[in-house]
Protein backbone atom coordinates (compact mmCIF):
# COMPACT_ATOMS: atom_id res chain seq x y z
CA UNK A 1 0.00 0.00 0.00
CA UNK A 2 1.64 3.44 -1.05
CA UNK A 3 1.98 5.34 2.10
CA UNK A 4 0.63 8.39 0.34
CA UNK A 5 -3.15 7.22 0.71
CA UNK A 6 -4.98 8.13 4.30
CA UNK A 7 -6.93 5.47 5.71
CA UNK A 8 -10.40 6.30 4.68
CA UNK A 9 -9.41 6.91 0.92
CA UNK A 10 -10.84 4.48 -1.48
CA UNK A 11 -8.99 2.42 -3.24
CA UNK A 12 -7.96 -1.02 -3.36
CA UNK A 13 -7.99 -3.33 -0.78
CA UNK A 14 -3.95 -2.69 1.10
CA UNK A 15 -2.95 -6.54 1.61
CA UNK A 16 -0.19 -7.94 4.04
CA UNK A 17 2.48 -10.09 3.04
CA UNK A 18 0.54 -13.16 2.94
CA UNK A 19 -2.06 -11.73 0.79
CA UNK A 20 -4.94 -11.59 3.27
CA UNK A 21 -6.93 -8.03 2.89
CA UNK A 22 -6.02 -5.98 6.18
CA UNK A 23 -9.63 -4.43 7.34
CA UNK A 24 -10.49 -1.43 8.05
CA UNK A 25 -10.12 -1.62 11.87
CA UNK A 26 -6.63 -3.45 11.42
CA UNK A 27 -5.11 -0.63 9.42
CA UNK A 28 -6.39 1.67 11.73
CA UNK A 29 -5.08 -0.38 14.62
CA UNK A 30 -1.56 0.47 12.56
CA UNK A 31 -1.91 3.92 12.36
CA UNK A 32 -2.47 3.76 16.66
CA UNK A 33 0.93 1.88 16.95
CA UNK A 34 2.99 4.04 14.20
CA UNK A 35 1.84 6.69 16.16
CA UNK A 36 3.70 5.05 19.33
CA UNK A 37 6.23 4.45 17.64
CA UNK A 38 6.28 0.73 17.51
CA UNK A 39 8.52 -0.54 14.32
CA UNK A 40 7.03 -2.41 11.44
CA UNK A 41 9.00 -2.60 8.36
CA UNK A 42 10.70 0.51 6.83
CA UNK A 43 7.99 0.87 4.47
CA UNK A 44 5.03 -0.82 6.62
CA UNK A 45 5.89 1.99 9.08
CA UNK A 46 5.79 4.88 6.36
CA UNK A 47 2.55 3.60 5.57
CA UNK A 48 1.06 3.76 8.84
CA UNK A 49 3.08 7.30 9.50
CA UNK A 50 1.58 9.10 6.26
CA UNK A 51 -1.56 9.79 8.04
CA UNK A 52 -1.88 11.12 11.15
CA UNK A 53 -4.26 10.40 13.90
CA UNK A 54 -1.30 11.60 16.27
CA UNK A 55 -3.70 13.44 18.34
CA UNK A 56 -6.22 9.91 18.56
CA UNK A 57 -4.72 7.45 17.97
CA UNK A 58 -7.21 4.99 16.54
CA UNK A 59 -8.87 7.23 14.67
CA UNK A 60 -8.64 8.08 10.74
CA UNK A 61 -6.84 10.88 9.69
CA UNK A 62 -9.64 13.23 9.05
CA UNK A 63 -9.72 15.19 12.68
CA UNK A 64 -12.58 17.06 13.64
CA UNK A 65 -12.08 20.99 12.41
CA UNK A 66 -10.13 20.53 9.53
CA UNK A 67 -12.87 21.41 6.89
CA UNK A 68 -12.44 18.17 5.01
CA UNK A 69 -8.57 18.02 5.21
CA UNK A 70 -6.50 15.16 5.69
CA UNK A 71 -3.86 15.44 7.54
CA UNK A 72 -0.46 13.80 6.62
CA UNK A 73 3.25 13.68 7.94
CA UNK A 74 5.43 11.17 6.86
CA UNK A 75 7.47 11.37 10.87
CA UNK A 76 5.99 10.57 14.02
CA UNK A 77 3.69 13.44 14.80
CA UNK A 78 4.43 17.13 13.73
CA UNK A 79 7.36 18.81 14.48
CA UNK A 80 7.87 21.40 17.45
CA UNK A 81 8.64 25.05 16.76
CA UNK A 82 9.39 28.11 18.83
CA UNK A 83 7.57 31.26 17.63
CA UNK A 84 10.10 33.89 18.74
CA UNK A 85 12.87 31.56 17.23
CA UNK A 86 11.16 30.37 14.05
CA UNK A 87 13.44 31.69 10.80
CA UNK A 88 12.61 31.01 6.66
CA UNK A 89 15.84 30.93 5.27
CA UNK A 90 16.20 32.32 1.26
CA UNK A 91 19.78 30.82 0.38
CA UNK A 92 21.73 29.61 -2.93
CA UNK A 93 21.77 31.92 -6.15
CA UNK A 94 20.61 35.11 -4.11
CA UNK A 95 22.36 38.23 -3.75
CA UNK A 96 20.82 38.59 -0.16
CA UNK A 97 20.59 35.43 1.64
CA UNK A 98 17.71 35.87 4.33
CA UNK A 99 16.59 34.49 7.57
CA UNK A 100 13.24 35.79 8.09
CA UNK A 101 11.54 35.80 11.30
CA UNK A 102 7.77 35.74 11.37
CA UNK A 103 7.44 39.47 12.09
CA UNK A 104 10.25 39.87 8.85
CA UNK A 105 7.44 37.52 7.00
CA UNK A 106 4.50 39.91 8.49
CA UNK A 107 6.54 43.19 6.98
CA UNK A 108 6.76 42.13 3.27
CA UNK A 109 3.51 42.37 1.22
CA UNK A 110 0.57 40.04 2.31
CA UNK A 111 -1.19 38.39 -0.27
CA UNK A 112 -4.60 36.50 0.16
CA UNK A 113 -6.41 33.87 -2.55
CA UNK A 114 -9.25 31.77 -2.47
CA UNK A 115 -8.38 28.66 -4.04
CA UNK A 116 -9.03 24.42 -4.08
CA UNK A 117 -6.94 22.14 -1.88
CA UNK A 118 -6.09 18.78 -4.13
CA UNK A 119 -4.52 16.11 -3.43
CA UNK A 120 -3.47 13.59 -5.68
CA UNK A 121 -5.41 10.51 -4.20
CA UNK A 122 -8.50 11.74 -4.31
CA UNK A 123 -9.58 14.05 -1.73
CA UNK A 124 -10.24 17.70 -2.67
CA UNK A 125 -11.33 20.96 -0.69
CA UNK A 126 -13.32 23.91 -2.49
CA UNK A 127 -12.45 27.69 -1.37
CA UNK A 128 -9.78 27.67 0.77
CA UNK A 129 -9.25 31.27 1.76
CA UNK A 130 -5.15 31.45 2.03
CA UNK A 131 -3.23 34.32 2.81
CA UNK A 132 0.36 35.02 3.21
CA UNK A 133 3.90 36.32 1.43
CA UNK A 134 3.80 35.45 -2.40
CA UNK A 135 6.94 32.80 -2.76
CA UNK A 136 7.55 35.22 -5.97
CA UNK A 137 8.30 38.24 -3.10
CA UNK A 138 10.12 36.62 -0.74
CA UNK A 139 12.17 35.61 -3.69
CA UNK A 140 12.79 39.63 -5.16
CA UNK A 141 13.54 40.33 -1.50
CA UNK A 142 16.64 37.81 -1.15
CA UNK A 143 17.33 39.58 -4.95
CA UNK A 144 17.35 35.54 -6.32
CA UNK A 145 18.81 34.90 -9.77
CA UNK A 146 15.29 34.70 -12.06
CA UNK A 147 17.31 32.61 -14.31
CA UNK A 148 18.27 30.27 -11.43
CA UNK A 149 16.37 27.07 -12.76
CA UNK A 150 15.17 25.58 -9.57
CA UNK A 151 13.94 26.37 -5.96
CA UNK A 152 14.04 23.43 -3.40
CA UNK A 153 12.24 23.64 -0.26
CA UNK A 154 13.35 22.15 3.23
CA UNK A 155 10.18 21.30 6.05
CA UNK A 156 11.98 21.44 9.64
CA UNK A 157 10.52 17.83 9.85
CA UNK A 158 13.70 16.98 9.11
CA UNK A 159 12.21 14.21 6.30
CA UNK A 160 10.01 16.31 3.58
CA UNK A 161 11.53 18.71 1.00
CA UNK A 162 9.78 19.55 -2.13
CA UNK A 163 11.02 21.43 -5.42
CA UNK A 164 9.53 23.87 -8.08
CA UNK A 165 11.27 25.50 -11.01
CA UNK A 166 12.14 29.05 -10.77
CA UNK A 167 9.44 29.64 -13.74
CA UNK A 168 6.99 27.65 -11.58
CA UNK A 169 7.57 29.66 -8.17
CA UNK A 170 7.44 32.96 -9.09
CA UNK A 171 3.66 32.61 -10.49
CA UNK A 172 1.31 34.57 -8.47
CA UNK A 173 -0.60 31.45 -7.12
CA UNK A 174 2.18 30.24 -5.08
CA UNK A 175 2.11 31.26 -1.72
CA UNK A 176 4.70 31.13 1.53
CA UNK A 177 0.97 30.73 3.58
CA UNK A 178 1.00 31.62 7.30
CA UNK A 179 -3.00 31.50 7.60
CA UNK A 180 -5.88 29.27 5.88
CA UNK A 181 -9.51 29.71 6.62
CA UNK A 182 -8.58 33.65 7.53
CA UNK A 183 -6.53 32.47 10.99
CA UNK A 184 -2.92 31.03 11.54
CA UNK A 185 -1.80 28.10 10.27
CA UNK A 186 -2.54 25.26 12.62
CA UNK A 187 0.28 22.77 13.77
CA UNK A 188 -0.75 20.07 11.67
CA UNK A 189 -1.42 22.33 8.35
CA UNK A 190 2.30 23.41 8.86
CA UNK A 191 2.53 26.23 11.30
CA UNK A 192 4.17 28.35 11.44
CA UNK A 193 4.71 28.36 7.55
CA UNK A 194 3.93 26.54 4.64
CA UNK A 195 3.60 26.81 0.94
CA UNK A 196 0.64 26.65 -0.83
CA UNK A 197 0.76 25.71 -4.45
CA UNK A 198 -2.23 26.79 -5.75
CA UNK A 199 -2.15 24.73 -9.52
CA UNK A 200 -0.43 21.36 -8.33
CA UNK A 201 -1.24 18.69 -6.39
CA UNK A 202 -1.42 18.93 -2.28
CA UNK A 203 1.99 16.87 -2.14
CA UNK A 204 3.91 20.30 -3.47
CA UNK A 205 2.45 22.18 -0.64
CA UNK A 206 5.18 21.77 2.08
CA UNK A 207 4.37 21.99 5.39
CA UNK A 208 6.63 23.81 8.40
CA UNK A 209 8.81 25.33 5.96
CA UNK A 210 12.05 26.60 7.10
CA UNK A 211 14.15 26.69 3.89
CA UNK A 212 13.88 28.16 0.43
CA UNK A 213 17.19 27.02 -1.64
CA UNK A 214 17.50 28.79 -5.20
CA UNK A 215 19.35 26.31 -7.45
CA UNK A 216 20.32 25.20 -10.90
CA UNK A 217 18.32 22.10 -11.35
CA UNK A 218 15.24 20.66 -9.72
CA UNK A 219 15.99 18.21 -7.08
CA UNK A 220 12.91 15.94 -6.71
CA UNK A 221 11.03 16.07 -3.26
CA UNK A 222 9.83 13.69 -0.86
CA UNK A 223 7.34 12.16 -3.14
CA UNK A 224 8.62 12.57 -6.00
CA UNK A 225 11.30 10.44 -5.22
CA UNK A 226 8.99 7.85 -4.20
CA UNK A 227 7.62 7.89 -8.13
CA UNK A 228 5.26 10.98 -8.02
CA UNK A 229 5.50 14.14 -10.87
CA UNK A 230 8.01 16.53 -10.60
CA UNK A 231 5.31 18.79 -12.49
CA UNK A 232 2.67 17.99 -10.45
CA UNK A 233 -0.44 19.81 -12.15
CA UNK A 234 -3.49 18.75 -11.41
CA UNK A 235 -5.12 16.61 -13.88
CA UNK A 236 -2.59 15.80 -15.84
CA UNK A 237 0.49 13.98 -13.08
CA UNK A 238 0.47 10.89 -13.34
CA UNK A 239 -1.00 10.24 -9.95
CA UNK A 240 0.63 7.58 -9.13
CA UNK A 241 -0.20 5.85 -5.81
CA UNK A 242 -0.47 1.58 -5.59
CA UNK A 243 2.85 0.53 -4.86
CA UNK A 244 2.68 -3.04 -3.17
CA UNK A 245 4.23 -4.04 -0.01
CA UNK A 246 7.29 -5.74 -1.22
N1 LIG B 1 6.12 18.38 5.75
C1 LIG B 1 5.13 17.77 5.08
N2 LIG B 1 4.43 18.49 4.17
C2 LIG B 1 3.42 17.90 3.48
C3 LIG B 1 3.11 16.53 3.66
C4 LIG B 1 3.84 15.81 4.63
O1 LIG B 1 3.61 14.61 4.87
N3 LIG B 1 4.84 16.47 5.33
N4 LIG B 1 2.11 15.93 2.91
C5 LIG B 1 1.75 16.61 1.66
C6 LIG B 1 0.52 16.09 1.07
S1 LIG B 1 0.61 14.63 0.20
C7 LIG B 1 -0.65 16.79 1.12
S2 LIG B 1 -2.02 16.30 0.27
C8 LIG B 1 -0.76 18.00 1.95
C9 LIG B 1 -1.85 17.81 2.97
O2 LIG B 1 -2.00 18.99 3.71
P1 LIG B 1 -2.70 18.92 5.12
O3 LIG B 1 -1.96 17.89 5.93
O4 LIG B 1 -2.63 20.31 5.67
O5 LIG B 1 -4.12 18.49 4.87
O6 LIG B 1 0.44 18.32 2.63
C10 LIG B 1 1.61 18.11 1.87
N5 LIG B 1 2.73 18.65 2.59
MO1 LIG C 1 -1.42 14.45 -0.95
Amino acid sequence: MCSHRSVDEQGPTPRVAQGAPVGRRIVLAMVGLGALGIVFGRTASQAVNSTVATAAPGLSGVLPGTGGFRIYTVINGYPEYNAEKYRLTVTGLVSTPLSLSLADLGDLPQTGMTKDFQCVTGWRVDDVPWSGVLLSDVLTAAGADPSAGALRFISFDGAYTESLTMEQGLRPDVLVATTMFGKPLTLEHGAPVRLYVAPMYGYKSLKWLSGIEVGKTVVPGYWEERGYSVDAWVGSSNGMTDEPIA
